[in-house]
C-alpha cells in the first residue's frame, strides 16, 4: 500500500493523464452536441453507475405525498412554509422523506428555487419554531445538540449559518430542504435501513457491486423533489438549483448528472468523488473514501484504491454531464482535504463539453456556463458562498 500521508503540495502530485472527454469508447471523436446527447453522455452515465456511484435498480415503487403543513405567516410573512410528507411504499412503516419548503410572499409564483439536502434535519436550517422537528435516526454531534441519535429541541437552527434563507427569499427564489437521512441514513449498515430495500429482488439483501449506496440514494431523493415540484403550481420546476456541501455536494453533482429536470448543479466544497479530479492526488484519495465510507459508493469502485488511473472516467466528466446546463463548483483556501486545486482543474476540463453547445464553459473572467470560486477559510457554508451562487442563478435562470 503506498503511503497514506495525505500530499498537500502541489509538486508532490503524482502525474497522470486524464480520460478523454471527447472520445467515446469505439474511438469516435464527439464533435457536436448531438454525439453528445446520444452517444457520449449516456455511455459516460453507465461508466459512472457501474464504477462510481451505482446504478438505480430498475423497479417502480408506489410513490404519494401529502401537505402536512402549510402556513403563509412564516418569517414575519416573508414566506409561505409548506410541508410535505413523501412516502415510497404502501407498507406502514416504510421509508419516507419530508421537504420543508419556504416560498417568497412578495414574489409572484412559480418562482426558481434552490433544493438542498440537510445533514441534521430540516428543523435545523432556521430557528423557526414551527418546523416539525425530525425524530429520525441522526449521526451523534455535540454541537447540533443531537443525543441518542435523536434531534432536540436545542437543535433548532443549529445549521442556520449556512442556509442564507432570508438572503434566498428575498431575491425571489423559494428554497427547498430534505434531511439526507430519510433517504439512507448515513452509516454503514449493509443497506438494511432507508429505501435501499425497497428495490431488493426477492431473495437479495444488499446492492449488487454495480448498484447504487447511499449517494445514489440520496441522489434519487433529489429527484423524487422533482417530481414533486411538477405538481406545485407555486414552483417553477424549470429553473430549479440543486445546491450541495461536501457528501451533498457529490450528491447534487450526481443528481444534475441523472436528471437532466435539474437546470443548475451547485458543489459546495464536495472534494473526492464529487468536483475533484481522481487522479489529481491532492488531499482525499480514493482509498481514503471507501476505507472512511464504505458505503457512499458502488462496491465496484472499491477497485480503484490505489489505482486511479485505471478508472474508466475523471470527475471532469461528471461536471460536463451537466452541459449545457450551467453548473458551478466552489472551494475554500483552508479545506485542503476537498483538494481544491483538483476541483478547479476538474471545472476547466469539463469545459469543451459546453462548447460543443456554442457555450464557454469555465471562463477565468466574466461569467460562462461553469461558475468557479475559492474563498478564505474552512470547509463549510457562507453567506458570501450563497450570493455567488444566487448571482449565477439570476443570470442563468433569470436572463
Ligand atoms: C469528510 C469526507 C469528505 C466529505 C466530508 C463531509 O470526512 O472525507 O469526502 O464528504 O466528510 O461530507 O462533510
Amino acid at each position: 500500500m503506498p503511503d497514506q500521508t495525505p500530499i498537500y503540495d502541489e509538486s508532490k502530485v503524482p502525474p497522470y493523464t486524464l480520460p478523454e472527454l471527447l472520445i467515446a469508447g469505439n474511438g469516435t471523436r464527439i464533435e457536436n452536441r448531438e454525439a453528445w446527447q446520444h452517444i457520449r453522455r449516456p455511455e459516460l452515465l453507465r461508466l459512472f453507475e457501474s464504477h462510481v456511484y451505482g446504478k438505480v435498480p430498475e423497479k417502480s415503487v408506489t410513490m404519494r405525498f401529502i401537505v402536512r403543513s402549510s402556513a403563509a405567516d412564516a418569517l414575519n410573512g416573508l414566506a409561505r412554509r409548506k410541508e410535505i410528507r413523501m412516502s415510497f411504499d404502501d407498507q406502514p412503516g416504510g421509508p419516507t422523506m419530508d421537504i420543508l419548503l419556504y416560498i417568497p410572499n412578495k414574489a409572484d409564483t412559480p418562482v426558481p428555487t434552490f433544493l438542498g439536502l440537510n445533514f441534521f434535519g430540516n428543523h435545523s436550517v432556521h430557528k423557526d419554531p414551527d418546523i416539525t422537528l425530525s425524530t429520525a435516526w441522526m449521526r451523534n454531534k455535540d454541537e447540533a445538540s443531537v443525543v441518542d441519535h435523536k434531534a432536540t429541541e436545542a437543535s433548532r437552527g443549529v445549521a442556520a449559518s449556512r442556509w442564507a434563507i432570508e438572503q434566498i427569499l428575498e431575491r425571489g427564489y423559494a428554497l427547498a430542504t430534505i434531511y439526507y437521512g430519510d433517504l439512507d441514513p448515513d452509516f454503514d449498515d449493509g443497506y438494511q435501513n432507508g429505501i435501499h430495500p425497497l428495490f431488493y429482488k426477492p431473495g437479495q439483501s444488499q446492492p449488487e457491486p454495480d448498484e447504487w449506496g447511499a449517494i445514489g440514494a440520496w441522489a434519487w431523493g433529489l429527484s423524487r423533489a422533482m417530481d414533486y415540484f411538477e405538481t406545485d403550481d407555486m414552483i417553477d420546476h424549470h429553473r430549479v438549483a440543486v445546491m450541495g456541501h461536501s457528501r451533498l455536494g457529490k450528491t447534487a453533482l450526481w443528481a444534475g448528472a441523472q436528471d437532466e429536470r435539474i437546470a443548475l448543479a451547485i458543489s459546495n466544497e464536495s472534494g473526492c468523488g464529487g468536483a475533484a479530479l481522481a487522479r489529481h492526488r491532492f488531499g482525499e484519495t480514493v482509498r481514503d473514501i471507501n476505507t472512511g465510507f464504505p458505503h457512499w459508493f458502488c462496491n465496484h469502485f472499491r477497485q480503484y484504491n490505489d489505482r486511479e488511473g485505471d478508472l474508466p472516467v475523471d470527475q471532469h466528466m461528471l461536471i460536463a454531464l451537466m452541459a449545457p446546463r450551467p453548473v458551478y463548483v466552489a472551494s475554500a483556501e483552508e479545506d485542503r482535504w476537498s483538494d481544491p486545486p483538483g476541483e478547479l482543474l476538474a471545472a476547466q476540463h469539463a469545459s469543451p463539453a459546453y462548447h460543443l453547445f456554442g457555450q464557454k464553459g469555465l471562463l477565468v473572467e466574466g461569467s460562462g456556463h461553469i461558475g468557479y470560486h475559492i474563498r478564505p477559510g474552512e470547509h463549510d457554508v457562507t453567506d458570501y458562498d450563497w450570493t455567488q451562487y444566487l448571482d449565477f442563478a439570476d443570470h442563468h435562470l433569470r436572463s
